[in-house]
């Protein structure tokens, strides 16, 4: 019987059971998990931040090997390694075809549902059925995911790599790239420096983004910010206020494109008031939804013509998007070893997601 991890209750430890996994129906496949990370979001359904169905397997960043084909499923082939979508893209919907996939019909329905598209999960444990995490549950040895929620790789691609792209390197790496489009030469703050945030830097990098400022209260992450391409590093706990830090080194003006990518109503205040005039403030972080902001509409927005806007899943057509960054992988332009400080077994995820706000921890990854 495969193994997952199981939140039973808002503020428990996961609990490790075996599970059953049904037969895929027509149009999902069934994967032997080989990698997952362990993503912030994942802490938050545990926290009582983001709310799902309980029990769940938790895990939304993973990457396997198909080992069954249900009906119908004529474009991926047993063997073939996979990246796990936590957005099914279906490619047909109004969203798909006006490219903003991240946004699917289908695929929001069944991720937000803890179930597969039909909305109900393949795993059970004794006949009771669990939910899955966003239409993945990829804490588990064996998962049941819509077809098109997997995302075929070059087999030399480490499954370890190609677990990290699943979430933390297309959300980052797409926010920069896709949803503030990131020019030759910007300046680019980024408030939160974690697994995300780190992606959020090399996308930038890579965009062009000639100054990047790297914020965190862990000098630790800080230090590897640098190393994923932040130019200046701002800790505010012994630099002093962050706003004041970025206008001071953006010649005054602010930065073109600030991002939020920690989930909290004050530093998403805060991106704002450090974005220039004609800026973006860029939502990344997940905050809890009674969260509110305060905003003054005329000088915050109107006459600064300021932008704010929401970021899911990097703005990403996984199907588009997971090929161009294996490729950037292989060819040596997209860090992601790097991202991993840790491999774990299964057994160990809840120590993982103690050890997340440690300075050390930019990604644990279960290797099954
Ligand atoms: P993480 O815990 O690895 O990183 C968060 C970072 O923020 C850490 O380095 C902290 O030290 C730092 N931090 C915390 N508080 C502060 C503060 N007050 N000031 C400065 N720095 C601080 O998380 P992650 O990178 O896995 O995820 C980050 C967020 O992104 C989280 O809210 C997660 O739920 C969200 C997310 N959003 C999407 C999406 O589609 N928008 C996808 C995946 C994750
Ligand atoms: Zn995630």
């Amino acid at each position: 019987m495969p193994k997952a991890a199981v939140a039973n209750a808002v503020g428990s430890p996961l609990e490790i059971v075996d599970i059953d996994v049904a037969d895929p129906k027509a149009g999902e496949i069934r994967i032997q998990m080989g990698a997952s990370g362990v993503c912030h979001s994942d802490l938050s359904v545990v926290n009582g931040v983001l709310p799902i169905a309980l029990p769940a397997i938790l895990g939304h960043e993973g990457a396997g090997t198909i080992t069954q084909l249900g009906e119908g499923v004529d474009n991926l082939s047993i063997g073939d390694h996979v990246v796990v979508s936590w957005v099914p893209q279906c490619g047909a919907c109004y969203y798909c075809e006006h490219d903003q996939g991240e946004l699917c019909e289908a695929g929001s329905m069944a991720s937000m549902s803890g179930g597969l598209l039909d909305m109900t999960s393949r795993a059970s444990r004794d006949g009771v059925p669990i939910s899955v995490m966003a239409a993945s549950g990829t804490f588990a040895e064996e998962a049941v995911i819509p077809a098109i929620g997997a995302v075929k790789i070059d087999p030399s691609i480490p499954l370890t790599a190609g677990a990290l792209i699943g979430c933390g390197v297309l959300t980052g790496f797409g926010a920069a790239v896709n949803t503030a489009s990131i020019r030759k030469g910007d300046t680019v703050a980024v408030i939160g420096c974690g697994g995300v945030g780190l992606n959020v830097i090399q996308g930038a990098k890579h965009a062009g983004a000639e100054r990047i400022i790297a914020v965190d209260m862990v000098d630790g992450k800080l230090q590897t910010a640098q190393k994923f391409g932040a130019t200046d590093l701002v800790n505010p706990s012994t630099d002093g206020d962050a706003v004041a830090k970025v206008m001071e080194l953006s010649g005054g003006r602010g930065a073109d494109v600030a991002f939020e990518v920690i989930g909290l109503g004050a530093t998403i205040e805060q991106a704002l008031q450090m974005t220039r005039r004609g800026g973006q403030a860029v939502i990344v972080g997940v905050p809890s939804f009674d969260t509110m902001l305060t905003i003054n509409p005329a000088m915050d927005l109107l006459v600064s013509e300021k932008q704010i806007r929401g970021c899911w899943y990097g703005g990403s057509n996984v199907h588009r998007d997971v090929p161009m960054l294996a490729g950037l992988y292989q060819s040596g332009e997209l860090m992601l070893d790097e991202l991993m400080s840790a491999q774990i077994s299964l057994d160990q995820v809840n120590e993982a997601l103690d050890n997340m706000g440690s300075g050390e921890i930019a990604r644990s990854v279960i290797v099954y």
